[in-house]
């Protein structure tokens, strides 16, 4: 194979392991078995080796730097990333419906999606290329964490339009990860991490990507920051969007057209709940048309046009009684 060839094998093999990878981690379905995977992942590896100068960015091999990172550098929110007001029963639900539409003055749709209990984190896409990703922190400045968003399998290095956008979602430690990881802690002395949540917050604020690659998070986008050029005019025109785009999106999300609608959600789910793979701690609704959520705008702390109805706090979660807790 001369240098022209292995620059084409190399990029062949990069986007073909990158697609089986979509296809295992975003989509939950593998095309392949993980034996073909992995030969193909180990000639992909043997041919940078060879050719280190035809080493892509978004090559599936280097997910994981080896550098720690010294600190974490800021990161300034172009757009905020504000908190939601809480609803803690049905009738601060029916208040918040009846405020938007004396604030509208006409027919609204909501969407209602899951609540993640993970960590809220901002990813920028600049032409189609992850670049940088940020953690909340106080809303308008958060940490770097680039370097451990990139060990997030179902995080796309590329997505498939050029676009520039920031998109955020909510990073989070899936059950079976965090029993596994808990198991680890035990046996090795360690003191095992109260809930998922914590667990995923600790994985990221790591200063070695090598540990967040160990930990095994996932990610569910649901928002945009910012867009440039996007035509788009509902909340669930994005969700749709952001997942032909190649993001991994909540899958149990539902329009509704009224307010009971609403509520027969968060029933569904307040049963539900313990039949998920990861934690969630309530359902966000929010006003799908994008030119009323912009007439209802905002108060000092949060949108005027969404809301977080919180599940009651539960004593102990289930993922816990599997574990035998050294505190
Ligand atoms: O570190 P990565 O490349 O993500 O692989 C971790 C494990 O996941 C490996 O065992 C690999 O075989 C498996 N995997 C399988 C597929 C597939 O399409 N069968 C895709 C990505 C990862």
């Amino acid at each position: 194979m001369n240098r022209e060839q292995a620059q084409k094998k190399i990029e062949k093999l990069k986007n073909l392991l990158n697609q089986y990878s979509y296809e295992y981690y975003v989509l939950d379905q593998p095309t392949i078995p993980d034996s073909e995977y992995d030969q193909l992942y180990r000639e992909l590896e043997q041919l940078e080796e060879q050719y280190p100068e035809f080493i892509a960015d978004d090559s599936p091999t280097q997910r994981v730097g080896d550098k720690p990172l010294d600190f974490f550098q800021k990161v300034e929110h172009k757009v905020p990333m504000l908190s939601l007001s809480n609803a803690f029963n049905e009738q601060e639900l029916k208040d918040f419906h009846r405020r938007v539409t004396q604030g509208l003055n006409e027919e609204v749709s909501y969407v209602c999606e899951l609540k993640i209990d993970g960590l809220a984190v901002s990813l920028t896409y600049e032409n189609g290329k992850f670049v940088r990703g940020a953690t909340r922190g106080d809303g308008n400045v958060g940490e770097d964490i680039t370097m451990n968003l990139r060990t997030i399998r179902s995080i796309p290095l590329t997505i498939k339009d050029k676009e520039t956008l920031e998109v955020r979602g909510e990073a989070f430690m899936p059950h079976s990860s965090f029993l596994k990881l808990n198991e680890e802690r035990v046996k090795n002395g360690e003191e095992p991490f109260a809930n998922p949540r914590n667990a995923a917050a600790g994985s990221l604020r790591q200063l070695d990507p090598k540990i967040a690659a160990e930990r095994h998070l996932d990610i569910f986008l649901y928002a945009v920051g910012e867009w440039e050029n996007s035509q788009l005019t509902s909340h669930s025109a994005r969700l749709e969007k952001l997942k032909e785009l190649g993001f991994k999106t909540n899958p149990e999300w539902r329009k509704c057209s009224t307010i009971e609608e609403v509520i027969d959600f968060v029933e569904y789910w307040s049963k539900e709940r313990p039949n998920l793979p990861y934690e969630i701690d309530g359902i966000v609704i929010k006003v799908d048309d994008l030119r009323q959520q912009e007439k209802l705008g905002f108060t000092a702390k949060s949108p005027r046009w969404a809301i977080a109805y919180k599940f009651p706090a539960e004593e102990a979660m289930t993922v816990l009684k599997d574990i035998e807790l050294s505190v």
